[in-house]
Parts: C-alpha cells; sequence; structure tokens
C-alpha cells in the first residue's frame, strides 16, 4: 500500500463520522500523489501527511446566552487551530445550526492550503457554533457573541489566531465580538478581521472574496483564451461572496441571471439588480421572494415545492457561492448539457468530488474554492498588515493588491499542474502548490 493510501485509511478510520472532513482530505491527498511519491520514504519517516490531516489543536466550548423571553439557550462553539507552520491560525466563524466539529475540521483543513496559495504569511484555522441568527433580534445576537467571545478570547490574539467571518458572522457580529474580545482582554489589536471601518477594518475586505472569485476566473478564462464579457452566469447563495461576485461579473461585463438563498432562488432574465439584492438580504435580511416582488423580471423559484435549483438554467459559467455540496452529479450534468465552459467556486467545497470529476472529465474549466475564494482571506491578511502598521490603505490600493494576489495564485497553480504532467487539471495545481510551502515549512521546523 502507498503511503498516501495508507495515510487515508487510517483518517477514514479515526474520523469516520465527519464525512465532510473525510472528503476534504481525500481530495487533498489523492491530488498530492505525484508530489509524495517523488520522496515517499521521507515524508513517511517524517509522518508528514499524519501530522497535516491532525489539527494542532480543537477547542469545544458551551455558549450559554439568554433570549428576549429571558430563556436560557445554550449553544457549541468551536475553534479548531490546524496549522500554523506558516503564520497564526487564521480562518472565518461559521454561525450556522448545521455546524459540527467534522465541519469545521473540513473547513480548517481547506484553509491551510488557501492560506499559503495567498503567498501571504497566515496558518490555518476555523471556528463557529451550531446557533441559528436567523429570526434572531439584534440584542440577541449581541449575547450570544459576547457569551462565544467570553470563552474565546483566551485562545486567540494578533499574533496567534485571528477569526473572521464565514455564514452567518458579517460585520455585525465581527463588530460585537471586538467589542468583548477589547473589553476583556483590554488589548487594542487586530485580532479579528472583517470590522468595521471606523476600528480598523479594511476597505474591500466586504467585496474581496466575490472580486477576487470573478479576478481568478477572469484570469483562467484569458489564459484558455475565452472573454468574460458577453457570457451568461448563474450564481448561488445570496450572501457576502454571492453578492460581490455578481456585482463584479458584471462590471467586467457578463450577465448574471440567478442567485439564492436557503428556500429558493431567482431567475432574472435582465440580470441580477445588485443593488435592489443588497437592500434584501442586507439592509432588510429578507428573503429573495422580496426580491421577486420588487421586480418584474424576475421570477422565484421555491426549491422545495418545485425540487429544483439554479444549476437548471442555462449558463456559461457557474460560481457556486452558498454552502458545501450543494453542486452535485445530477446538477454537474444539467450544466454540461447545457453547455457550462467553467466553473469556479466561491464557497467551500460546494461541488461534491462526483460532480467535480464529471466537469474535469467533458473539458470544463474547473477552478476550486481554496484558488478561487481566496480573496477573502488574502484580504484579511492584508487588513492585518494595515492594523500593524496602524494605517489603513485606499480602495483602490487593496483592490490593485487583491487583483495581484488573485492572477498569482492562478499563474502558481497553472504551473504546478503543468510541472507534474496535470496541465489544466487546476484541482491538483491547487493542491500541490499550496501544500509545498507548507511541507517545506513544517520540516525546517522539526517535529512539533
Ligand atoms: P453568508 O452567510 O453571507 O451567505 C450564505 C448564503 O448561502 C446565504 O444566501 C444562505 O442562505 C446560503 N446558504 C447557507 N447555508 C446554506 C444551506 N445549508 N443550504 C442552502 N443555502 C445555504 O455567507 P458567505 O457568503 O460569507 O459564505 C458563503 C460561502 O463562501 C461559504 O461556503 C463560506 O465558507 C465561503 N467563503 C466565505 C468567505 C467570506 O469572506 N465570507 C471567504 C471564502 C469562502 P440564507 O440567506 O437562506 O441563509
Ligand atoms: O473561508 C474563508 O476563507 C473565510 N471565511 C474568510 C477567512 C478570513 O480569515 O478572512
Amino acid at each position: 500500500m502507498s503511503y498516501v493510501d495508507e495515510v487515508l485509511a487510517r483518517v477514514k478510520e479515526k474520523n469516520a463520522s465527519e464525512p465532510e472532513f473525510l472528503q476534504a482530505v481525500d481530495e487533498v491527498l489523492n491530488s498530492l500523489r505525484p508530489v509524495i511519491e517523488a520522496n515517499e520514504e521521507m515524508y513517511k519517516k517524517q509522518a508528514l501527511l499524519e501530522r497535516i490531516c491532525e489539527p494542532e489543536r480543537q477547542i469545544k466550548f458551551r455558549v450559554p446566552w439568554v433570549d428576549d423571553n429571558g430563556q436560557v439557550q445554550v449553544n457549541t462553539g468551536y475553534r479548531v487551530q490546524f496549522n500554523s507552520a506558516i503564520g497564526p491560525y487564521k480562518g472565518g466563524i461559521r454561525l450556522h445550526p448545521s455546524v459540527n466539529i467534522g465541519i469545521i475540521k473540513f473547513l480548517g483543513f481547506e484553509q491551510i492550503f488557501k492560506n499559503s496559495l495567498t503567498g501571504l504569511p497566515i496558518g490555518g484555522g476555523k471556528g463557529g457554533s451550531d446557533f441559528d441568527p436567523k429570526g434572531k433580534s439584534d440584542n440577541e445576537i449581541m449575547r450570544f457573541c459576547q457569551s462565544f467571545m467570553t470563552e474565546l478570547c483566551r485562545h486567540i490574539g494578533a499574533d496567534t489566531d485571528v477569526p473572521a467571518g464565514d455564514i452567518g458572522t458579517g460585520a455585525r457580529e465581527i463588530g460585537y465580538m471586538f467589542g468583548q474580545y477589547k473589553r476583556i482582554r483590554n488589548l487594542y489589536e487586530g485580532v479579528l478581521t472583517g470590522k468595521g471601518l471606523t476600528f480598523g477594518g479594511s476597505l474591500a475586505r466586504t467585496e474581496a472574496t466575490g472580486y477576487g472569485l470573478l479576478y481568478l476566473t477572469n484570469e483562467m478564462l484569458k489564459t484558455n483564451g475565452i472573454e468574460l464579457a458577453g457570457k451568461t452566469v448563474c450564481v448561488s447563495g445570496a450572501g457576502n461572496v454571492a453578492i460581490y461576485a455578481t456585482q463584479k461579473a458584471q462590471q467586467l461585463g457578463a450577465k448574471v441571471v440567478t442567485v439564492s438563498d436557503s428556500t429558493g432562488w431567482i431567475y432574472d432574465a435582465e440580470g441580477i439588480d445588485v443593488e435592489l439584492l443588497r437592500e434584501v438580504k442586507e439592509v432588510k435580511r429578507a428573503r429573495l421572494d422580496a426580491y421577486a416582488a420588487a421586480r418584474p423580471s424576475a421570477v422565484y423559484h421555491d426549491k422545495k415545492a418545485e425540487g429544483s435549483n439554479v444549476w437548471e438554467t442555462k449558463c456559461d459559467i457557474a460560481l457556486p457561492c452558498a454552502t458545501q455540496n450543494e453542486l452535485g452529479i445530477e446538477d454537474a450534468k444539467k450544466l454540461v448539457a447545457n453547455g457550462v465552459i467553467a466553473v469556479a467556486e466561491g464557497a467551500n467545497m460546494p461541488t461534491t468530488l462526483e460532480a467535480t470529476e464529471y466537469f474535469q472529465k467533458n473539458g470544463v474549466l474547473f477552478a476550486p474554492g481554496k484558488a478561487a475564494n481566496a480573496g477573502g482571506v488574502a484580504t484579511s491578511a492584508l487588513e492585518m498588515s494595515q492594523n500593524s502598521e496602524r494605517l489603513s490603505w485606499s480602495f483602490e490600493e487593496v483592490d490593485t493588491k487583491l487583483q495581484g494576489i488573485m492572477v498569482n495564485i492562478f499563474r502558481n497553480l497553472d504551473a504546478a499542474a503543468k510541472k507534474y504532467g496535470f496541465e489544466g487539471n487546476y484541482v491538483v495545481g491547487a493542491n500541490i502548490a499550496g501544500f509545498e510551502k507548507v511541507a517545506t515549512a513544517m520540516l525546517a521546523q522539526g517535529v512539533v
């Protein structure tokens, strides 16, 4: 049995109840085969793959809070500090009822390689809670965030671990968490990113993941002789990533015809109206049927009633920006039958392994999330730099750096794929390019 197969078998046995984590490990380790096989004995002796699949530290804690009726509620909080070989742990906090340790581990594992790809000095981590922000009042959100940070604050710090947003965690939640950290630790430091602009946040961080997704997609298309302008795009999700992906796609001359949330999706023949979408989702925190009600060209589809989703819409480019495993094999077949040219993941692991392989076999350009959505965390690292030097850069300065980072990520993964004989396989390219830097740093730092 090869070293990769041995480790895969052990990881599966050890983490049998964590399907998302196993899925992420399966994809990464399988695509690292050419690198590992070139130096198998050394990697095995160093147990490098076992070390990379085992978080440095996992923190699980109780989060008690009082709701508006005076009832005490209890949630579970997590922070997985996965790998600090190349910098302090860095990664978001997910607030969603589906959160469990396996989901946080999959996200933390992906974050190791993503953060490495950015070229910036950040390690991999992720956190969250099974708290559901939907339908909660501002005061309930604040009490939850304060309780969550009351425990988390002893494990994080500007040079230790720097959390940020993810599903269910936006500027409001980061603000409450920052306030509580500062109060308890008596430290005014860049301990979180995605902060408000009046207290150390970076311009363009809000837009960065969606914008970065389009910068990388554009570079991938250009490299393959294809123009983004004039293309029809399907976006899923209607949150932070989806909104700014839609905005940048339109600025670059494409037409985005769909967005979705957990209950339904919109087809808008005239192209999504981003200002209206922002008003519905960011300001009113309403459902997408409110978008359709305000826009005659839009049709609302109820997911449950119709059993449908955005992927049945004919498009040239698909950008899944909602959540893991939202694009399966049947969706991939529909997209390919409808002539899709490129798929780029705004979300983390939104495409199942089977669907990814189907795209690749059918000649669809496929950009994996750890490369395509790295613009968010890259800009978080730029926020950390600004906090350290106690300065703030202009929107244009940050956006220009972001563009450079995304183009560089694509060039690096394209080159890594070519170097190992997998030209055009950007999944293999991203995993190898991300892994090499982390592996070199881990080996240099000894058995820790
Ligand atoms: P938001 O909370 O802002 O938006 C999430 C969107 O996805 C919402 O429209 C939500 O619908 C939908 N969604 C979430 N969970 C589900 C589900 N289980 N089923 C169906 N729809 C769902 O999150 P973000 O936009 O920040 O994150 C989206 C994805 O991008 C995630 O995978 C995240 O990990 C990834 N990502 C985020 C980055 C960031 O900087 N924010 C950076 C890199 C990756 P509803 O409104 O109904 O809840
Ligand atoms: O998945 C991700 O990269 C994020 N949610 C952003 C993490 C960050 O630290 O900005």
